[in-house]
């Protein structure tokens, strides 16, 4: 700043010898006026001129004083304001220095807490930098890789899960309340067969027993074959059964009968559900009430058949069970004993075992395409669809056409008849139930 001041100070002195120009042209008029006296400018000759005409002078001058503008009086005070600026400045640089080493030992502090000074350069920083970034980087890519495997892992149970379809509960549920029934019914023939206090209660006549079914109507000696009221499970309210006190030893409740074709079985699944028909010559129980029969005591079934020919065979099953109706009535039967042959169990593909219940309006069969109880005008557990249909329509003789009537698969001479040709049919049909450990 003070160059710039001494360049100033040349500047004026320059200006002043262009005044000084000036004044030199003035002079020579002074002097020719009257005033030259007075005038303290003198020109003298100073030695020889030489050849050319050329002479030396000398100028004399006065003192000059000069009156510069009154701006150039402020330039102590501007002197100082840069002055002040340059420490501010000098000031920033040191800060800015101070803050750079202070970045510096933050980026790289000591193992032990101590500051190891820096000796990189400031690009070695930059790249350890873009290191650390990059690490930070390959590490959530690392953790979004494993959080996908883990949605893909999920996504793939989920899908297991959707194979979980209601079907497979309902068979669960149905074995489980099966397994659950055939338990308790033989905890509780046991208990009637070995406790005293039961054979006691049936000895005494003032003793009220409840009837869950005819079994318990034949233990108390009656031996007529004809409808009683029984009272399968006390929660529910009781019903008319038939009772069938002859047939092998009696004491059997009859769930289905067929005799002469006074009813028709093409019916709905309410109809099927609450029961329908006489109980003195042709009926359906009802679904509800051959599951609270079935559910009271574990029992056996029996089928009775006679065709028009006078053959009279039967079978039977040690085991019945009908589940209810949120269970779509699905039926479970034992093994076969008897003379007609195991028509409900007659192939892999013709079982009726463990199938639903279905009617002409309630498909719950296993053929895909179309309702077998609307094909047979039945409603049954039907598979897809028969090797055994009790339910069929009732025929008083051979019929050709669609095998809608009442059919049993291992029938004598069923296999002779030919696909168009004549279809046997069955003067009667009865279908059973008593208790596994009833002894007439
Ligand atoms: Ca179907």
């Amino acid at each position: 700043m003070k160059l710039a001041n001494l360049c100033w100070l040349s500047s004026a002195v320059l200006a002043a010898q262009s005044f000084l120009v000036v004044a030199n042209s003035e002079t020579e008029e002074v002097r020719d006026e009257a005033m030259k006296d007075a005038c303290p400018v003198r020109l003298e000759s100073r030695g020889k001129c030489e050849e050319g005409g050329e002479c030396p002078f000398q100028v004399s001058l006065p003192p000059l004083t000069l009156q510069l503008p009154k701006q150039f009086g402020r330039i102590e005070e501007v002197f100082k304001e840069v002055q002040n600026l340059k420490e501010i400045v000098s000031n920033l640089k040191k800060c800015c220095h101070d803050c750079k080493l202070q970045a510096d030992d933050n980026r790289d502090p000591g193992t032990n807490g101590l500051l190891v000074p820096s000796t990189g350069t400031p690009g070695e920083a930059a790249d350890n930098r873009v290191r650390e970034l990059e690490n930070e980087v390959n590490k959530l890519s690392s953790d979004l890789k494993n959080a996908k495997e883990e949605i893909d892992g999920l996504h793939d149970r989920l899908e297991k899960l959707n194979l979980v379809n209601m079907n497979n509960i309902e068979n669960y549920v149905d074995s489980k309340v099966a397994n659950l029934t055939f338990v308790v019914n033989s905890l509780d023939g046991k208990c009637s067969s070995k406790c005293p206090s039961q054979e006691q209660i049936q000895s005494r006549p003032v003793q009220h027993l409840i009837y869950k079914d005819c079994s318990d109507y034949h233990a108390i000696g009656k031996r007529s074959s004809e409808t009683y009221r029984v009272t399968p499970d006390p929660k529910n309210s009781s019903f008319e059964v038939y009772c069938d006190m002859d047939t092998m030893g009696g004491g059997w409740t009859v769930v289905q009968a067929r005799l002469d074709g006074s009813t028709n079985f093409n019916r709905t699944w309410q109809e099927y559900k609450v029961g329908f028909g006489n109980l003195r010559r042709e009926f359906w129980l009802g679904n509800d009430k051959i599951h609270l029969l079935t559910k009271s005591k574990e029992m056996i079934l029996r089928i009775d058949l006679e065709d028009f020919n006078g053959l009279k065979l039967y079978a039977l099953y040690d085991q019945f069970y009908v589940g209810n109706e949120f269970l779509k009535y699905r039926v479970h039967i034992g093994n076969y004993n008897g003379t007609a042959g195991d028509a409900l169990h007659f192939s892999k593909h013709y079982n009726h075992d463990m199938k639903f219940f279905t009617t002409p309006d309630r498909d719950n069969d296993r053929y895909p395409s179309g309702n077998c109880g609307l094909f047979y005008s039945s409603g049954w557990w039907f598979d897809a669809c028969i090797s055994a249909n009790l339910n069929g329509k009732y025929y008083h003789q051979k019929y050709r056409g669609v095998r809608n009537g009442i059919f049993w698969g291992t029938w004598p001479g069923v296999n002779e008849a030919h696909p168009g040709g004549y279809k046997s049919s069955f003067k009667e049909a009865k279908m059973m139930i008593r208790p596994k450990h009833f002894k007439p």
